[in-house]
């Protein structure tokens, strides 16, 4: 059977999987930090590439190569790269793809630490970063300059739900030479393959829906070219962000049900957003299953479900959102998202507090905002308990 041409619970199940002699059902932990050679001449086979034999961990393993191979076939990938976590892929991309002087266009309501990497560390490698509303693809052009060799999009944006039009995107960063990089992180594969609308790199934080069960912090690149893959996968190795190998069997376990639990979540999540938009205490609402989101028609075009993330604020605002933080009692108030359980932050104070006042302002991430990851819990539970926080507003 070709499992590239079947559909994609098929290739959820068996698109990783190995043949070895036991004939293992399932990828087993190849716990091991070195492989032996047979000979010499194999050892040297192997590191002049000539042998596609494993060497050492950080280079490569059985168990993390499965992940690898897996991710790459949901997302219509030539490659992947595991990482430790989606700031190692973040990093790694940025590291690979720009040198001294070179510039980056990027989402403004990007993962907080994503944007922070940038604009506090590596400003001192020369690397320059222009933060922009990309819904607004007149403004993406007008932000790109002579030196900009990357657009990074993140879409649904973290944690303002705004959304980025691709095909728009790729348009440009192919007019202008550059590369456009888009973290998936926020729709898993299931509902968004970015490189079938035109990127050349596609990440995750598979801490989120891909692992999905809040128990690994992990990270994977998938490029559509091969030099791109052996240019990232080169400083991968140099910089030793891999992952582990029981890192990559959880994730490769929780991956198997992405699709059933993300079916769940979308379906709690629109119950949830109908719920909080018709409530009396509650001024807005972004969810891109409703109407009333702004980019709800693209959405639609993009992306093949809504998500399981919503955004919104308070008439109370910021005093509000605490009063509601503190008495919910289902949902954890907790940052991550993308899990079986429900989960309430506050991004201002929380993931987004080191993004300056200033920019977050102009970034949307208000005050008032409050995020909300929906877990595959009964939706009515989870309303019961918005219900009875928000009567203590
Ligand atoms: N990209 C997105 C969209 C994220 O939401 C995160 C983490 C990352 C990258 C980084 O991934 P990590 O290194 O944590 O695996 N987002 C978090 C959040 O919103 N709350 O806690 C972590």
């Amino acid at each position: 059977m070709n499992i590239k041409k079947s559909g994609f619970n098929t290739k959820l199940i068996h698109a990783g999987n190995i043949h070895d002699q036991f004939g293992s059902a399932i990828v087993p932990i190849y716990q091991t930090s070195t492989f032996s050679f047979e000979s010499s001449e194999e050892g040297a086979k192997c590191f002049a590439g000539e042998s596609d034999g494993y060497i050492y961990t950080r280079i490569g393993n059985p168990t993390i190569n499965a992940l690898e191979r897996q991710i790459a076939a949901l997302e219509n990938g030539f490659g992947a790269i595991a990482v430790s976590s989606g700031m190692a892929a973040a990093t790694t991309i940025y590291l690979s793809l720009l040198s001294t002087g070179d510039h980056i266009v990027s989402t403004d309501a990007i993962y907080g630490p994503a944007r922070g990497v940038m604009e506090k560390q590596f400003i001192r490698f020369g690397f320059q970063s222009t933060y922009i509303n990309t819904t607004n693809i007149e403004t993406i052009e007008k932000a790109i300059r002579r030196n900009t060799k990357v657009i990074y999009i993140e879409t649904p944006a973290n944690p303002t739900m705004e959304i980025t039009d691709l095909k728009a995107v790729a348009e440009i960063a192919s007019k202008h030479g550059c590369l456009l990089v888009v973290d998936n992180t926020f729709c898993s594969p299931y509902l968004q393959n970015p490189l079938d609308l035109g990127a050349d790199i596609v990440f995750h934080s598979m801490t989120k829906f891909i692992n999905g069960h809040a128990d690994v912090v992990a990270g994977i690149i998938i490029t559509k070219d091969k030099t791109v893959y052996s240019q990232l996968r080169t400083m991968m190795i140099h910089l030793g962000c891999n992952m582990d190998p029981h890192q990559a069997f959880l994730v490769l376990r929780g991956l198997k049900t992405l699709s059933v639990r993300i079916d769940r979540a979308q379906e709690n999540a629109l119950k949830i957003a109908e719920f909080l938009e018709k409530h009396p205490k509650v001024a807005w609402l972004k969810y891109p299953g409703l109407k009333s989101h702004p980019q709800y028609k693209l959405g639609k075009q993009q992306m093949k479900g809504n998500g399981s993330m919503i955004s919104f604020g308070l008439k109370t605002g910021f005093e509000g959102a605490k009063k509601l933080m503190n008495n919910v009692h289902l949902a954890l108030l907790a940052v991550s998202l993308g899990g079986i359980e429900t989960l309430i932050q506050h991004p201002a104070s929380m993931t987004h507090a080191k993004v300056s006042k200033d920019d977050k302002q102009k970034a949307g991430i208000t005050d008032d905002l409050i995020r909300f990851s929906v877990g595959i819990e009964d939706a009515k539970d989870i309303i019961e308990d918005l219900k009875q926080g928000l009567e203590k507003v």
